[in-house]
Formats: structure tokens, sequence, C-alpha cells
């Protein structure tokens, strides 16, 4: 930790907190609050006249004015390193297409993972960087980011460092999943198996190798894979000691949700189509449920994720945009936030936490991100309103005041 006391100490006061601090009731929101922050984590957090007196001695206290300070967001499930965009599909959609009529038409994903093939690691960049901008004007300090387009070795390759790239160039915090299991390459003539060999067998291996997966995603479902190949891919991932996450569901009930719950993996992502015991064995594992409600809304899907059963269960719910040019053309976790609460009815405590607590959660993170608490990394963002319904409420609104990344 870097917490020495040669690094300045920096202080917000006269703010409102939305500490999410974990037992706490609601937002665990503070009223006449402060953040004191030493190098790049939080000291203090809490209640101004209980901030200990050697912490209020510093030349850099700011005063918030009584704005609201929630944890830096984080996006926990995106795609955002693809190349080009699908508007032309969408287009065809408008005319009555469905996603899956595309993806089986060799549209769909096949059209990104041609774009991206051709694209280079420093294009991939600059495609990209507009659209994590996006999610950084609003108060985003983490962001997952997977693979997934590329599909063969060198591709996938690409991407993941592209997404490094994107950590170096903007003051943000990434953490990438390896997503070969995303979809049938054109070379791989139908044969999901010898795709699932080569993910499995050449792909992961390497690219764990160089340092560039922190979790092993894939996607379960009749357009992509069964829950024995997931399987297979999940058996390697925990040979190599990574965590994993899953598309479980979205489309069907392949019990995507129970499968990635029985590998004890971090997130089960999507979920429309989960049952309750999907729901009931996500809750018994800990697997947070990662709901995408921007791919819900964009491809007009009318079934519901159980949130009644993920509820009932206890289950960590977490929301994320999904942003992919496919399924999800979302760059903004506000938004986000209202539509999980308008076409799923969260409440807003469940969207905040869902963007913040539940989603680092999601990353594996919790110890250092999701929260303002002593020991977190000083990720924060200030707001300029009124009540923390607001960030819900809007649509299309961006209230961000400042973003503090790791105390700067
Ligand atoms: N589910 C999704 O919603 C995205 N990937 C996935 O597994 C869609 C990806 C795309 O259409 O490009
Ligand atoms: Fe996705």
């Amino acid at each position: 930790m870097n917490r020495d006391s040669d690094s300045p100490l920096r202080l917000w006061r006269n703010a409102r907190l939305a500490t999410l601090r974990a037992g706490a009731p609601g937002l665990g929101s503070v009223e006449h609050g402060a953040i004191a922050v030493q190098g790049d984590r939080i000291v203090f957090a809490g209640a101004e006249r209980e901030l200990p007196e050697a912490l209020r001695r510093t030349e850099h206290a700011t005063d918030c004015e009584g704005r609201w300070i929630t944890p830096g967001l984080v996006d926990c499930h995106t795609h955002l390193v693809h190349a080009g965009n699908r508007a032309r599909e969408f287009e065809l959609r408008l005319q009555g297409a469905s996603y899956e009529e595309i993806a089986r038409a060799g549209g769909g994903i096949a059209s990104s993972v041609a774009a991206l093939r051709a694209a280079s690691v420093d294009e991939l960049v600059r495609q990209s960087l507009p659209r994590l901008d996006a999610l950084i004007a609003e108060g985003l300090t983490t962001i997952e980011i997977k693979s997934g387009y590329g599909l063969a070795l060198e591709h996938e390759r690409k991407a993941l460092q592209a997404a490094r790239r994107l950590g170096e160039e903007r003051p943000v915090t990434v953490h990438t999943s390896f997503l070969g299991a995303h979809a049938l390459p054109p070379e791989a003539g139908g044969d999901k198996d010898a795709y699932i060999d080569l993910v499995v067998r050449e792909m992961l291996p390497a690219l764990a190798a160089e340092g560039l997966v922190d979790s092993v995603d894939g996607f379960c479902e009749g357009i992509a894979f069964s829950p024995a190949q997931i399987g297979r891919v999940f058996q390697a991932a925990r040979a190599l000691g990574l965590p994993l996450r899953l598309h479980a569901d979205q489309l069907s009930n392949l019990r995507g949700a129970a499968l990635a719950a029985s590998f004890s993996a971090l997130s089960a992502d999507h979920l429309e189509w989960t049952d309750e015991a999907g729901a009931a064995a996500l809750a018994q594992a800990g697997t947070v449920a990662v709901l995408l409600p921007g791919a819900y809304y964009f491809l007009r899907e009318t079934r519901l994720p159980p949130i009644a059963a993920l509820r009932e269960h206890r289950a960590r719910i977490a929301i994320a945009t999904d942003n992919n040019p496919g399924s999800s053309p979302l760059t903004s976790l506000l938004l986000a936030m209202n539509m999980a609460a308008t076409l799923f009815r969260l409440s807003v405590d469940e969207c905040i936490a869902g963007v913040t607590r539940e989603a680092a959660r999601a990353l594996g993170l919790q110890n250092e991100a999701g929260t303002l608490e002593p020991g977190r990394w000083a990720d924060f963002a200030i707001w300029d309103i009124d009540h923390p319904a607001e960030l819900v409420y809007r649509i299309g609104f961006n209230p961000l005041h400042t973003r503090i990344r790791k105390g700067l």
C-alpha cells in the first residue's frame, strides 16, 4: 500500500458522503462528511467532527460546499475495445431482422471480428478512447474490458494489449477479461469443440503467461457455446488460478447462472432467462449477478431478469453498460442506472450500489474500490446534486463536478 506519510495529506470537507460501507443501511450516507487521503488511499471517510486532529492539518483542503461524494463508478462488464460499429445492422433490425437472425447469417459478432482483425493495437486504442472518455466524464474510475472479437491468438492479444494501453493513456484502473469463447471464428468450419481446444490449449495459456488476463469469461448460449464447452474453459482458467465470469442465460436458459455459481465465478452476467434455482445458486456461491439493462433495452427484450428471486435469496446485484457494438452501444453508467430502475425496477440504492460496491466485487476488487472507507483507493466522484436519487433519475444529463482517481 502506498500510504507513506511523506505523500501530502489531502482533505475534502463539507461534503455529504454516500460511503456504500458494507453493513451500513442504504447508501451508508454521512451528512457533514469529510474524506482524508494520503497517497493513493483513503485514510478517513466519515463525519467531519470525528476527523482526527492530525488529519485536519493540511494545506490541501477542498471545501465541497455540501456536494455529494460517491465512490468512483465501476463498469464491470464492457466490450469497450472494438473496431468500427454496427449502425447498419441496427438499421436492418429496425426493418425487422432479429439479433439472432443477423448472427446466424454471418453478420453480428462476425462482422466485428473482421473489423478488429484488420485493426492494429494503435488503431484499437484510438477508436476506443472516445468511449472510455465518455465513461470517465461521468465519474468512472475502474473498468472491465473484454477481448472476444479477435478469436485467434494474435488478435485476442491485440485486444487485450489495447485494453492495457487504455489504462496507461487515461487515469483509470483496467481489469481485463479473456473472452476467447465468445463466438466461433469463420476459420473454425463450424467445429465448436475444436475451437474450444484451441482456446484452452493455446490462446488462454499464452495470454495468461503474458500477463494480459485478469479474469476469464465465456458466452454460454445456443448461438455460442454449450455449458460443457464453457466448463472446459473454466477448468483451464481455474488451473491457471484465474477468476471466472460468464455471459449467462441472456437469450435462453441453459442454466448458465448455476454453472457460473458451481465454479464460484466472480460474476454471472445478463441473466434474463435465469430461473429461481439459478438465482439461489448465485446467492449461495457469492457470485455477483451483473444486470445489463442496455442490452435488454437495445435488443428490445421483454423477459426480465429474476429480480424478485435475486432479492429474496440476497444475491449481490451489479449494473454495467455491456458497451459493445452489437447489443449495447452504451457509454453511460448514469443511463445504465436509469434503465435498471425504469426497466428492471431496481431501487435507487440498488442502482448506486450496483455501479460502485457490487461492481467492484464483481471484479474481485472489493477491498480496493467501490466504497469510501479507510484503506480503499482514493477513487471518488463529487456531484452537483441535492439527493443521490438524481444520479438515477435524470436521462442524459451529467451532474459530475469532479472526479478523483487514486488521490489525484
Ligand atoms: N452478449 C452480448 O450482449 C454481447 N456479447 C455477448 O456475449 C454482444 C456482442 C456483439 O453483438 O457484438
Ligand atoms: Fe457482454
